[in-house]
């Protein structure tokens, strides 16, 4: 039977256009996804936009458009963006599509035939732009206690969700799964949260029309939340159980920021439990990203265009960056600095210097033909176990989505070449005919350390990856067998590599 990995970016609001925030969950979803496939899972990477709710409504009429023009337009924005980045995601999922409203009614249909959606009042504080509701109590100063913006009273008649009849089978799952919710201060939350006691949630709306209608009254919409969250299995073909619905559920996990660990950590399993449906594996919220110390906001124009970073940086060098700069879970800061800092330092220092040095000596000492390993040292047989233990390491690191620490265990193996390099002084041993057979060694195991780098480094970096695996002869499509060291075959033709990140000038950039 063949592995499956199925992994999730919420799906994003059309009332907004992508920056790095977005870009960011993204791309760690497409590292994760490529990553799973280079180690031979069938994987489903999912993600989409949320298009509904009073949020899109509001900005669509202030746009002079209607709800669907606006999505309609500000979808290519996302789809535009993906592709600039070399995402390569599965399917992209817009909740305006038919198959995902007749997979909403279908299970908010099923729950409240059973009886868990009920028909009640309410009255309560509204924060449309957080699309939340809430109680009095939960009011910091009269404001939203998430985003500290001014709240509306609103009274109408509304569905409810039976959610406080999960609360103990939700926190039994929470106590049972401890990887269930990552990381785990955020999970410690949500116990908190769930454990301060559930209450029965209104899952529908009369105050404005843009939704999916509640099946048989359409005088209500389906609240937003209900709708996009069920996107997650409408995209696989859920109600057809026969379908990827089949293969790929639960999701092996849920990315998502920190601001919305509780629509997915709380009121989805719930939502989930009451259809009689799996639960997810695991959601994991990762940390917020500021810009040079500040909120990013509208306001404060200082919104960072991943479009921007691309034209001025490269893909790869945005690629590696977002995911080495900060670990995932933490909050980080964006900067200009730190980018070039990281694309001179790690990129064209480090990685770029060791490629070209090392195929640069294949050519000059071999005329570019790969020598076979002769007698080994110490040198090499540690320099070897060190790549050879970067890859169990990594592993770990990405079942833990410990990006920033996998790419670290990364460049210890280049940091380690580089020095290999100094230590075996390849320029001395080629003066010495009697030392050529271990020059073999020290080139061979220079460049098949390379070709294992690389072929790991593929998931985070495609394009520089596909460049220096030409560089090294590699043009096998990467196989996870194919991480095993001693595949790269002597007699390889090595092409001298030209600079893959040119060095960029520190004071230019702010
Ligand atoms: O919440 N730092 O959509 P959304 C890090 N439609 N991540 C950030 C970020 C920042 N400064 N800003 C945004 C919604 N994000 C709902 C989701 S899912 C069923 C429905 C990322 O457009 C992060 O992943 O507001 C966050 O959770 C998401 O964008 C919010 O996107």
């Amino acid at each position: 039977m063949s592995r499956t990995f199925y992994v999730t970016t919420p799906i994003y609001y059309v009332n907004d256009v992508p920056h790095i925030g977005h870009a960011y969950t993204t791309l760690a979803a497409d590292v994760l996804a490529r990553y799973k496939k280079l180690k031979g899972y069938e994987v489903f990477f999912l993600t989409g936009t949320d298009e509904h709710g009073q949020k899109v409504e509001k900005a669509a009429n202030t746009a002079g458009e209607t709800p669907l023009e606006l999505a309609d337009r500000v979808v290519k924005r996302f789809q535009g963006l993906w592709e600039k980045l070399d995402i390569q995601y599965t399917d992209f999922i817009r909740t305006t599509q038919e198959r995902h409203k007749k997979g909403v009614s279908h299970i908010f249909t099923k729950i409240m035939a059973q009886g868990d959606i009920y028909l009640g009042e309410y009255e309560d504080w509204y924060c449309t732009p957080c699309e939340t509701f809430w109680t009095e109590t939960q009011l910091i100063d009269g404001k939203c206690p998430d985003c500290n913006r001014p709240v509306d009273k609103l009274k109408e008649e509304s569905y409810f969700f039976r959610m406080s009849k999960y609360q103990e089978q939700l926190l039994a799952h929470i106590e049972a799964n401890p990887d269930f919710i990552q990381p785990k201060s955020r999970r410690n939350e949500i116990i908190s949260f769930v454990k301060e006691g559930l209450r029965d949630l209104s899952v529908s709306r009369t105050s404005f029309n843009w939704g999916i209608p509640v099946p048989g009254n359409e005088k209500h919409v389906i609240y937003v939340w209900f709708d996009a969250l069920t996107n997650y299995i409408t995209a696989l073909g859920y109600p057809d159980e026969q379908s990827a619905f089949k293969t790929f559920w639960p999701v092996d996990v849920h990315l998502i920021g920190k601001d919305i660990l509780r629509f997915h950590a709380v009121y989805w399993p719930t939502f989930l439990m009451a259809a009689g449906l799996p639960v997810p594996k695991k959601v994991f919220a990762h940390g917020w990203w500021t810009v040079e110390g500040q909120k990013m906001s509208k306001s404060l124009q200082n919104v960072v265009e991943p479009n921007m970073l691309v034209d001025r940086y490269g893909i790869d060098a945005v690629r590696y960056f977002l995911l080495r700069e900060v670990p995932f879970g933490l909050d980080g800061d964006f900067s200009h600095a730190a980018l070039v800092h990281r694309i001179n330092s790690d990129l064209a220092n480090d990685l770029g210097n060791l490629l070209n040095r090392s195929t640069a000596m294949v050519n000059k000492y071999f005329d570019g033909v790969l020598p076979a390993p002769g007698p080994q040292t110490e040198l090499d047989t540690a320099f070897r176990e060190k790549t050879e233990a970067m890859v169990r390491q990594l592993d770990a690191c990405m079942d833990e989505l410990a990006f920033s620490k996998g790419l670290q265990a990364i460049w210890e193996v280049i940091s380690a070449g580089n020095k290999y390099i100094d230590e075996t002084a390849p320029w001395a041993l080629a003066k010495d005919p009697a030392k050529r057979e271990y020059l073999g060694t020290v080139m061979y195991t220079l460049l098949e350390a390379q070709r294992i780098v690389h072929l790991v480094l593929s998931a985070f970096m495609p394009r520089t990856s596909a460049k220096a695996l030409g560089y090294l002869g590699w043009t096998e499509p990467c196989r996870e067998e194919d991480l095993a060291w001693g595949r790269l075959a002597p007699g390889t033709l090595i092409v001298k590599a030209e600079a893959l990140f040119p060095r960029i000038e520190e004071k230019e950039e702010k």
